[in-house]
């Protein structure tokens, strides 16, 4: 891609009501645009990223055996009186009504939903476990929408429905997932941290938030550092080792202000141990057993021909949220750097244009064409501007690697720059080997 055809309208204008600096990256990196409050459109440069992450998401469900489908954003009414949680849902649900005067709203979740597509589907434990997923838009009519896509009204999530027939199988699933998300998030370049949660509108007994540290997050954070050095690796995908790997983190201490009790923390954990921080809820997962399949008659035959009603858990991740997370995570001292496996560009290429110079272009193009060859996925930044101004806006869109053709570059060596280090000559070839290494 050739900058100078890319869709990125960098702006330096930002609104007063970009108080975190994810929200004012995004903005002013042309990554989204607010449509109306708590409401907005992805760029291509915002749009490419939230795909990649939404891919490595699918990856690590699909590898845990769950199964996409999807759903649709508009639901009927009716499913959600039959489990009574129309009324319990209150104001953050969007109710609309169709030209038949029918009740619908936009899915703020989809348990009733995918609830009422396994009882027609599914009627005997022979079918059973089941986990399914969809990535799909939601809607919830947050009272204070804030900080661009970290709370807002229309998001992006990735949801996922178990079912099972007993509480100790359905354990299992739960178990799985807590796996796959520990797994997904590291392989986005976070460190969550699993914390046993409360439930609220989803319900159930069993549950826990994923939250990553970033003092702009919205919960309060007291944990154990020794949390950091749980290495999910070392535990086989079998239930007693993913069992043990939930009792592990479980061991240590990890809560969120509602849970805080100041004597336990300075008895449990060392002072220098201790983590007083803000944190971003990036997932959270929900045990809740036959709350959704008992009203709605969610059904199977059991082995010895009893009628019971199957047990569910639930599962979100905040897709659109994650982009904004990831920005807190790693944007410091004005300089943002993507984790390499979502970053929107392998590498950016940046020739010194000044005085007209077509050579600098000129050999930046055959550059580009040979690392595409190779199939890495390159920017070159053929805007006529300084190069100062050049490396300002690079700071911004964060591709970690650049191939500076500048001052210092020789004939045959470019100067070659890791976001945050220092910068080297290299070849080529030694190039191309440093961004398939990494
Ligand atoms: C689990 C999947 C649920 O909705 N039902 C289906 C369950 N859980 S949740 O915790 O309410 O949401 C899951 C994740 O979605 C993200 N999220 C949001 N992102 C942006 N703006 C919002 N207003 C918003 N609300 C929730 C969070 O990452 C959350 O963990």
């Amino acid at each position: 891609m050739y900058l100078s055809k890319f869709f990125v309208p960098i702006t330096r204008n930002l609104p007063t009501d970009a108080k975190i600096k994810s929200h004012q990256l995004m903005l002013r990196a042309g990554m989204i645009k607010q449509s109306s409050a708590g409401i907005y459109s992805w760029l291509p440069l915002g749009f490419k990223i939230m795909k990649k992450i939404e891919q490595i998401v699918r990856e690590e469900q699909n590898r845990i055996g769950a199964q996409e489908m999807l759903m649709p954003t508009i639901q009927s009414a009716d499913i959600w009186k039959e489990s009574g949680r129309y009324d319990d849902y209150g104001e953050e649900m969007l109710r609309i009504k169709d030209r038949q005067g029918r009740e619908m709203l936009y899915g703020p979740t989809n348990e009733e939903l995918v609830t009422d597509i396994f009882r027609s589907s599914v009627k005997s434990y022979k079918s059973l476990p089941q986990i399914l997923y969809h990535i799909q838009w939601k809607f919830r009519d947050e009272i204070r929408p804030r900080f661009g896509v970290m709370r807002c009204r229309e998001f992006f999530m990735k949801d996922a429905y178990s079912f099972d027939l007993s509480d100790e199988d359905a354990k299992k699933s739960y178990n799985k997932m807590f796996y796959s998300y520990i797994k997904t998030f590291n392989r986005l370049g976070l460190k969550a941290i699993p914390m046993s949660a409360d439930t609220g509108p989803i319900g159930g007994d069993l549950s826990h938030e994923f939250i990553i540290l970033a003092d702009t997050g919205e919960s309060q954070i007291y944990a154990d550092k020794k949390i950091f050095e749980i290495d999910f690796k070392k535990y086989n995908f079998d239930n007693e080792s993913l069992q043990k790997m939930r009792e592990d983190f479980s061991s240590i201490y990890a809560v969120t202000d509602e849970k805080y009790n100041e004597k336990m923390f300075n008895e449990r954990v060392k002072k220098a141990n201790q983590i007083k921080t803000k944190g971003i809820e990036v997932g959270h997962i929900f045990y809740f057993g036959d709350k959704y399949s008992k009203p709605l008659n969610g059904l199977i035959d059991s082995k010895d021909g009893k009628k019971i009603a199957v047990k569910m858990g639930s599962y979100g991740i905040g897709i659109s949220r994650l982009v904004g997370a990831t920005i807190e995570a790693n944007y410091n001292s004005e300089v943002m750097k993507w984790p390499k496996s979502i970053s929107p560009f392998d590498v950016v290429i940046i020739p010194n244009l000044s005085k007209n110079n077509t050579e600098n272009l000129e050999k930046a193009e055959k550059i580009y064409k040979d690392l595409k060859k190779q199939n890495i996925d390159v920017l070159l930044d053929d805007v006529d501007e300084n190069m100062s101004n050049k490396f300002k806006k690079h700071d911004l869109i964060g591709i970690p690697y650049q191939i500076i053709l500048g001052s210092k570059s020789e004939k045959d060596k470019f100067e070659f720059k890791e976001l945050n280090s220092k910068i080297e000559i290299l070849s080529l070839e030694a190039i191309k080997l440093k961004l398939k290494k990494d």
